[in-house]
């Protein structure tokens, strides 16, 4: 199930971009991250968008990761947009992707005070018809994957920073007791399912943390159902709390599972080497603060590439949080994440870091435009050359941007004299036109 795609359709191939890393061939074969975790018996998960679960963005979610959570899709406003009128294609999607590959699925999230349908928030509630509500939309839609979810975020963010409960919609209707509810409602509809509480910036022992720890032991005193803690990470880059492994084993020792569910490292862009590097070592210390307690089920990353993170939208100025870049290369952190789990790898030196992206931008019955990226993080380059071997008679008929020949099916082509140089933590672009005839497949493209 989990081999490569070696047969990419003519839609594929439009928008399938390849990327070739300047590093050794060796780092091709790594073992993938979901094997190393499987063999210690832990988690490697991600966070998806459904709809981009195809060509590459499909291939490394798929080979790589051994869990899945969808990043919006389960949302109670993508879900029952309008009262009544429900949209699952995007969480089936997931779902069904996820048991092709082997994969679990982690439900997200049930009780929020975010994207919810607006005809819910700008509703005017007695406390039974909320509670109702809340009742009703957990029975629904835990019901709808009974059995298939091997775990739910239940409720997420309930607390503030200083500890005490957040003023939300269901907080305000329902006191501290919407969390019980929610939970004994989950349980009802799934019981198969682990049911967390998930909430960020309770990665080490803190005000917010003791608060949610005070609340997971009332539950277990009161006997109710509760699995697990999700310690969401979204973190800043040198940041990662002393005190991790620490609080992951205060958790663990009420007797409840622990899981990281939202690892994210961001960091002020550009990156460059000094900052890649120092996030490899904060995703290996998250990773290893996990695996030293054994009731910590795995870590999942809120998205594996820095093309599908939400930072940038956030945080504007920061990024480059996830462990594969917007090209899909993967960055330091994805090898130091492998290394924490066993893996035998060493981290690429960062004159491995510039890489190079063909894709098609266009295409039509006998030609097509392609362009090709040169991005470089951890390095730069003063000038360039790229090649490549067209698979299938195409030839090219123009080209911009760069000096570009070919000869018999191999294309090189270098740099302009404006723009040879790409700094540590940017890119080039060059495009062109070719003619195609019976298949256009992605080359791959050689940095030299
Ligand atoms: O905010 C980061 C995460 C914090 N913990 C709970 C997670 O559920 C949350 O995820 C993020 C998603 O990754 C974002 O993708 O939640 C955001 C909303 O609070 C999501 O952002 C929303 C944008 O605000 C919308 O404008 C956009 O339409 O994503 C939507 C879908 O792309």
């Amino acid at each position: 199930m989990r081999s490569l795609r070696t047969g990419l359709s003519l839609a594929a191939l439009v928008t399938c971009l390849a990327t070739l890393f300047t590093a050794p061939a060796a780092h091709a074969a790594e073992t993938p991250l979901r094997d190393l975790a499987a063999a210690k018996g832990k988690v490697m998960g991600t966070a998806v968008t459904g709809s981009k679960l195809t060509g590459t963005y499909g291939d490394i979610a798929g080979r790589e990761f051994n869990a899945l959570t969808p990043g919006n899709a389960m949302k109670w406003g993508s879900v029952e947009p309008t009262r009544g009128s429900f949209d699952w294609a995007e969480a089936d999607r997931i779902v069904d992707f996820a048991e092709a590959h082997g994969q679990q699925v982690r439900g997200h999230t049930l009780v929020w005070h975010n994207q919810n349908p607006s005809w819910l928030t700008n509703g005017s509630w007695t406390p039974a018809q909320l509670s109702q509500l809340m009742n009703d939309h957990i029975a629904l839609e835990v019901g709808r994957y009974k059995g298939r979810l091997a775990t739910w975020d239940v409720v997420n963010e309930p607390f503030d920073e200083d500890g005490t409960y957040r003023q939300t919609l269901w907080y305000n209707g329902l006191g501290a007791d919407y969390i019980a509810q929610a939970l004994t409602a989950a349980r009802a509809a799934d019981p198969s399912a682990k049911l967390y509480i998930n909430d960020y910036n309770v990665e080490g022992v803190n005000a917010k943390s003791t608060a949610l720890y005070n609340l997971v032991r009332s539950l277990k005193e009161r006997g109710v159902p509760i699995d697990g803690v999700g310690l969401q990470a979204h973190l800043i880059l040198g940041q990662v709390p002393s005190t991790m492994r620490q609080n992951i084993q205060r958790f663990a020792d009420l007797g409840v599972d622990v899981a990281i569910t939202e690892l994210d490292i961001r960091m002020q862009l550009p990156s460059d080497s000094a900052k890649l590097t120092q996030q490899a070592a904060d995703y290996k210390a998250v990773m290893n603060a996990c695996l030293a307690v054994s009731r910590c089920v795995g870590v999942t990353v809120w998205g594996f590439t820095d093309s599908d993170s939400w930072i940038p939208d956030t945080f504007p100025g920061q990024g480059a949080a996830t462990p594969y870049d917007e090209n899909y290369a993967p960055k330091p952190a994805y090898h130091a994440i492998a290394e924490s789990l066993g893996g035998g790898t060493t981290t690429p030196p960062p004159t491995d870091a510039c890489t190079a992206a063909y894709s098609v931008t266009s295409q039509w019955n006998t030609g097509f435009t392609g362009q090709v990226r040169i991005a470089c993080s951890g390095a730069a380059l003063s000038s360039w050359e790229a090649s490549w071997t067209f698979g299938a008679g195409q030839r090219l008929t123009q080209a911009w941007n760069a000096s570009c020949t070919q000869s018999g099916a191999t294309v090189t082509c270098s740099n302009a004299p404006y723009n040879g140089t790409v700094p540590d933590g940017g890119s080039v672009t060059f495009g062109f036109n070719g003619s195609w005839s019976g298949g256009n497949p992605v080359p791959v493209v050689t940095l030299g």
